[in-house]
């Protein structure tokens, strides 16, 4: 497939002003008739062909302002509708086109999840329905007529607001009208069709509009969706309240699928979901999944500003939407729950995605320069660095110009499609700023490092702070430019206080920002009367890697004194990373290793320490994954000894702190019903990781405990955390555990996600032929991307040992599926092939034997441009 160049960009040469759909919906056979208000764009000349794009369609029918067209006219193909010499002036083109849901394994363009008929068209779905300029910069007003067997589809949507419904005289079907009045792209059509039930409710708008929200999902799962609409009406509330946006349209209607690629879809009034990402019960569903259920609707309500309303000139400028507006869903969900303790998991979940991603071949800028298949582009780094983006934006700017900034780019590109420059010279107008060097964060790939040294002069109490940044090696780009990096900063005095500091010679420091611009930079502060602690990146205030030389003492230090939450957990995380690197090495040379002293007195005042939020000691006491520790050794990696590495820690840890243990998982027992907020879900965050170290003692006690815990859990919080347990640590009643958990949630399939997701990332050399048997097993269905990501996805990324086992068969286990699943469902194969993207960074040996499994797919001829895509830059 050709590569597609940002430089190349050229703007449509047609616009298209107006868009009639009627889709006469059938499993087999649905017809689609488009009539499409076309005109040339000034600077194009009379006569110019008109290109539309297509993907595996039949084209049946063509007319030019009602005239059938003739042969001689157009070259039509499945992939493309060309119009030889269109009208000079605007003109009416009817193209019916003839597709089979039912057959489109791909879940993109219109499929069926479960019998019902809906949608993907993100990013170049819409293609797959009917010829169209199917790129976001063409903007058309939809009006969209669906027609179905009554009794199969009672229910028919579509973007908007519902105008007309009918029967079909002397027929058993019924029809739908909508109309969406807002200009879109094609990416953001929407219909659905099927037999669901509807869970309604009502949002007063702080204008006073009224409007109609639904919940539709599968009958029998309307109880499961409380905390969806919940979430949805605080998301409503709050853009209003933080963002001045207001929803505006008369109705918001989401629909929940079983069978969906990605996680949700923002469709302009309808949106689409994963319905992992809707439903929920105590019994069923976790606190993450609560957290994440949140997180999610939030993220695709407020696309309708940040997205739907604004949208991308073309895919390059994903990030202007997709960073914007998980920088946006982060704040709500800050709001909603422990400001430090979203933080930590957000950069927690940054690190182990996002930095690997930017550490490996896969890397590239936030914005993109190239791409050869567009949805390989929905990564951590354009989403989650994205909003990094944008947090460094408002750290820099302040609130107040932050806001303005964003207002501004409100006012400006309401409905049109814009770029990544636009909305910086938003923030630079508001603020009266330039962003010019700033907006190197854009187009710079691969993780800064960012070295510090600091001196103290007792004599003339000066502090000095050596700074220095550099982007280590990235693949296509050879050189690189200092970032604009805003380091939140203190230096702590021996009181534990913060000191009041006098502006600092050799850089910016505004508020308790300093602001990093230069290769090298020598920071000096006057008057410091005693030898601070540095603490610096505070909240993570940019995505680098630090790279600072504190003694043990100092670090000791942050984790017991630092006033910002977020570095007294990352000093805790930094001793105990220390040590496992340590522990590691070690360990790979034969010896045995004696986890260190300290790390294990600092876990354990973090268990004890009451005046500290239970969530924050949870996430404290969660040692660095192992996929973390091997990205920090970074090179030569065996992840048999990191996992031991780990091992020995806990243990350690579970020894010196034993009798500790017991009474904090007494002392957190909730009282009353199970609640998803804050505060509870701390506790028992809490309870579970302190859970966790008991059962590391591999005692008859902690086994029973474990065991009881997960036969009386009042819901899956608990349950899962203990099945986890039973079965991770292989504890005896592991089989009879996993057989209870089977019985109890059948019926759920979201619950026996998770089932297969525990027994695929469980340690110890026998799960690889319990995934190969979990293949086979009735419940497996390798047409549910969801089902496949519980038990491959989680195989290949979660468990390391196993998938990256010394004999190859684990890398051969993924490589397989990958191949079988790429002929179904190319978006599925092609994510789960990225599991590789470390491979380079693995021993010699497995690293030769993840490149022959690489090999072996990229050796297959047939491959989908998805993943023709991933296994060339993987092995470049
Ligand atoms: N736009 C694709 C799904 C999402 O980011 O919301
Ligand atoms: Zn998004």
């Amino acid at each position: 497939a050709p590569a597609i160049r940002l430089e190349e960009y050229q703007p449509p040469a047609y616009r298209i002003d107006t868009v009639h759909l009627d889709v006469q919906l059938d499993p087999a056979a649905t017809t689609v008739t488009a009539t499409l208000s076309l005109a040339r764009q000034a600077g194009t000349k009379a006569g110019t062909p008109l290109v539309l794009d297509g993907d595996e369609l039949t084209l049946t029918g063509l007319k030019l302002n009602g005239e059938e067209l003739g042969s001689q006219d157009f070259t039509a193909s499945a992939d493309r509708l060309e119009i030889n010499a269109p009208p000079a002036s605007p003109f009416e083109l009817t193209i019916t086109t003839q597709i089979n849901p039912g057959a489109n394994t791909k879940l993109m363009g219109l499929y069926r999840s479960s019998g019902t008929f809906c949608t993907q068209c993100e990013a170049e779905g819409f293609r797959r329905i009917t010829y169209f300029l199917d790129r976001p910069d063409v903007l058309a007003v939809y009006t969209t007529r669906l027609e179905a067997p009554k009794a199969e589809c009672p229910v028919l949507l579509a973007n908007g607001n519902l105008i007309e419904t009918g029967g079909v005289a002397g027929s058993d079907r019924h029809y739908a009208v909508w109309h969406d009045p807002f200009p879109k792209p094609a990416y953001l059509f929407a219909l659905v069709a099927g037999d669901l039930a509807q869970v309604p409710d009502r949002f007063t708008t702080a204008s006073g509009r009224d409007v109609e929200l639904n919940i539709y999902v599968e009958h029998g799962k309307e109880g499961l969706c409380d905390w969806a609409m919940d979430s949805l009406k605080r998301s409503m509330r709050w853009d209003e309240q933080v963002f001045g946006r207001e929803y505006d349209l008369e109705v918001f209607n989401i629909v929940a699928v079983s069978n969906f690629n990605m996680g949700a879809m923002e469709n302009k009034g309808l949106n689409i979901f994963n319905d992992k990402y809707v439903l929920a019960d105590p019994d069923t569903a976790t606190d993450q999944d609560y957290a994440n259920i949140e997180a999610v609707i939030a993220h695709e309500y407020f696309h309708n500003w940040t997205g739907n309303r604004i949208t991308c000139r073309d895919w390059f400028q994903l990030c202007l939407k997709e960073g914007l507006t998980v920088f946006r869903d982060q704040e709500f969900s800050a709001d909603m729950r422990s400001r430090p303790v979203k933080r930590i998991a957000d950069v927690r979940l940054l690190k182990s995605h996002q930095f690997p991603e930017d550490a490996g071949p896969l890397a590239h800028p936030v914005r993109p320069r190239i791409y050869h298949e567009i949805n390989n582009f929905y990564t951590a780094t354009v989403y989650e660095k994205g909003a990094e983006v944008v947090r460094m934006l408002k750290t820099l700017l302040g609130d107040d110009s932050f806001r303005a900034g964003l207002d501004l780019y409100f006012d400006r590109h309401d409905g049109q499609a814009t770029t990544i420059e636009a909305f910086l010279a938003c923030f630079e107008e508001a603020a009266a700023i330039d962003l010019s060097r700033f907006a190197l964060w854009y187009e710079q790939a691969g993780t800064p490092v960012v070295a510090v040294q600091s001196e103290y002069d007792p004599e003339r109490q000066t502090f000095t702070v050596k700074l220095s940044q550099e982007i280590p090696p990235v693949p296509g780009q050879k050189s690189s430019k200092p970032a604009v990096i805003p380091l939140r900063f203190g230096l702590i005095g021996p009181n534990g206080e913060d000191m009041d500091l006098s502006a600092p010679e050799g850089a910016t420091v505004s508020g308790d920002v300093l602001v990093l611009d230069k290769a090298h930079q020598e920071v000096t502060f006057r008057d410091v009367a005693s030898r601070p602690v540095l603490s610096l990146l505070r909240g993570f205030s940019a995505p680098i890697r630090l790279s600072q030389e504190l003694q043990p003492d100092e670090l000791l230090f942050l984790a017991a004194q630092d006033n910002d939450p977020f570095n007294r957990w990352q000093a805790v995380q930094t001793l105990a990373m220390q040590d496992l690197v340590r522990l590691s090495s070690l360990i790979r040379r034969g010896d045995s290793g004696k986890p260190s002293e300290d790390v294990i007195r600092v876990m354990g005042s973090v268990l004890t320490d009451t005046s500290l939020d239970a969530a924050l000691r949870a996430q404290a006491l969660t040692l660095p994954s192992e996929a973390d520790v091997a990205q920090e050794i970074g090179k030569d990696v065996d992840p048999d000894a990191i996992f031991a590495a780990r091992r020995l820690l806990r243990e350690a840890i579970a020894l010196s702190h034993g009798s500790e243990l017991l009474p904090l998982i007494t002392s957190l027992a909730p009282a009353g019903a199970y609640s998803p907020d804050a505060e509870a879900v701390g506790k028992r965050a809490l309870a579970n990781r302190a859970l966790h170290y008991y059962a590391a003692s591999g005692d008859d006690d902690a086994a029973r405990l474990v065991w009881d815990r997960f036969v009386a859990a009042d819901n899956m919080t608990d349950r899962l955390a203990a099945l986890t347990l039973l079965v991770h640590d292989h504890m005896a009643q592991e089989e009879a555990a996993l057989d209870h958990y089977r019985k109890r949630h059948e019926a759920s399939s979201l619950a026996m996600d998770k089932w297969f997701m525990t027994q695929a990332t469980a340690p110890g050399d026998r799960t690889l032929d319990k995934v190969r048997a979990l293949m086979k097993h009735p419940l497996y269905d390798s047409s549910n991307p969801n089902r496949v990501r519980s038990l491959l996805q989680s195989f290949a990324t979660g468990n390391p040992t196993q998938f990256a086992r010394a004999d190859g068969a684990g890398f051969e286990l993924v490589a397989e599926s990958v191949l079988a699943i790429d002929k179904r469902n190319p978006q599925v194969a092609s994510r789960l092939l990225t599991s590789f993207r470390s491979w380079r960074a693995l021993d010699p040996q497995r690293s030769v034997l993840a490149e022959s499994a690489l090999l072996r797919i990229s050796s297959c001829e047939d491959l989908s441009r998805d993943s023709r895509d991933i296994v060339d830059r993987t092995l470049q």
